[in-house]
């Protein structure tokens, strides 16, 4: 036999609970198509991070674009990135094990600085986050005296500190719609600003940023995706121009989640955000026939179940999220303004 020395040690009075474990993730992940074999190759990771939590005092929040092992297996908590910071901050846990990328868990530690925020493994690369810095949106405001600051939840701490206000997708409209003013700068979805702009009617300054994998989305491909003419297509506010102007819905996944609630039985509904969010759709809401998007965002990809395990039962230095303190003061308030809408 291989004994594998990085692997959760399972005493034998557990395996009976083990036994129950493989039925509790089995009735999650078969409507997903996972078999009872590959339950039970999760199984002692699941268990043993759901104990380790328990014991260690954590709180596991994932995003909705997280795997399904980790959504359905070991999360307390899952949604969009203002849910989760919304939540962050209603919590009793003093530690959060954050499954998503690097400036979500970002946004959790500028709002509970006295918190644990830990990533088992870090996505530090979106292609959103990296296009756009603290100095560019100084040069920005300088450019544009006046105009206020709305930046993309997907910005890194140093861009939320220079922001007046953080928005994510289930907020930007309601936030571009209740400024003043009818300049507005929104960094740095440039896809985002302009679906936003034609939208709210007001004038929006962009950066060219944009996100890999709904950007990635071409009216070709979108072609090869809708299976049946029937079929209900929602964009996420990510995707290009043309895309919003050819399906029924645009929104984020906070109103992809709201019309999965009210679906008709047997509707066929094609939502075009990463795959992780129509799989969390397809287990919760059963009756509806969900279509696969196919898009898939490596950055969210990187948490899995053994990295997990190891940053709960070992945490290093690189799963901690800590920021510098004059920076976290400074962003704290555009990510606030953020929970009041
Ligand atoms: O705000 C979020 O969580 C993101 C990035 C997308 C969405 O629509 O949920």
């Amino acid at each position: 036999m291989v004994v594998v020395e990085d692997t959760p040690e399972i005493r034998s009075e557990e395996f009976g609970l083990l036994e129950e474990e493989v039925d509790r993730l089995f009735t999650k992940l078969n409507p997903l198509g996972w078999t009872k074999t590959a339950c039970e190759s999760i199984a002692p990771f699941t268990y043993k991070i759901n104990q380790l939590k328990k014991e260690k005092g954590f709180k596991i929040l994932a995003h909705s674009y997280q795997t399904a092992d980790i959504v359905f297996g070991i999360a307390d908590i899952v949604g969009d990135s203002l849910a989760l910071a919304r939540k962050a901050t209603e919590i009793k846990e003093k530690r959060i094990l954050f499954c998503g990328v690097d400036f979500m868990a970002e946004s959790v530690k500028i709002l509970n600085p006295e918190k644990l925020v830990l990533v088992p493994a870090r996505g530090r690369d979106c292609t959103l986050a990296d296009s756009i810095t603290g100095e560019d949106v100084r040069k920005l405001k300088e450019e544009y005296p006046g105009a206020p600051v709305v930046c993309y939840v997907n910005t890194n701490a140093d861009v939320k500190a220079e922001s007046d206000i953080c928005c994510t997708s289930a907020n930007a409209r309601k936030i571009i719609d209740s400024l003043e003013e009818d300049t507005i700068i929104f960094i740095p979805d440039e896809n985002m600003g302009n679906n936003l702009a034609k939208i709210t009617g007001k004038k929006i300054i962009t950066w060219p940023g944009s996100c890999r994998t709904h950007n990635a989305l071409t009216i070709k491909r979108l072609e090869k995706l809708i299976l049946d003419d029937n079929t209900k297509t929602f964009a996420h506010f990510e995707c290009r121009p043309e895309i919003i102007e050819s399906v029924d819905f645009v929104g984020g996944t906070g109103d992809m989640h709201r019309y999965s609630t009210n679906a008709p039985k047997d509707e066929k509904v094609l939502f075009l955000t990463e795959q992780g969010f129509i799989d969390r759709m397809k287990v919760e809401y059963p009756d509806v026939q969900f279509e696969d998007s196919k898009m898939i965002c490596i950055s969210m990809k990187r948490n899995d179940l053994f990295s997990t395990w190891k940053a709960l039962e070992k945490p290093t230095d690189d799963n901690v999220i800590e920021l510098d303190e004059e920076i976290r003061k400074k962003a704290f308030r555009a990510v606030n303004n953020m929970l009041k809408y």
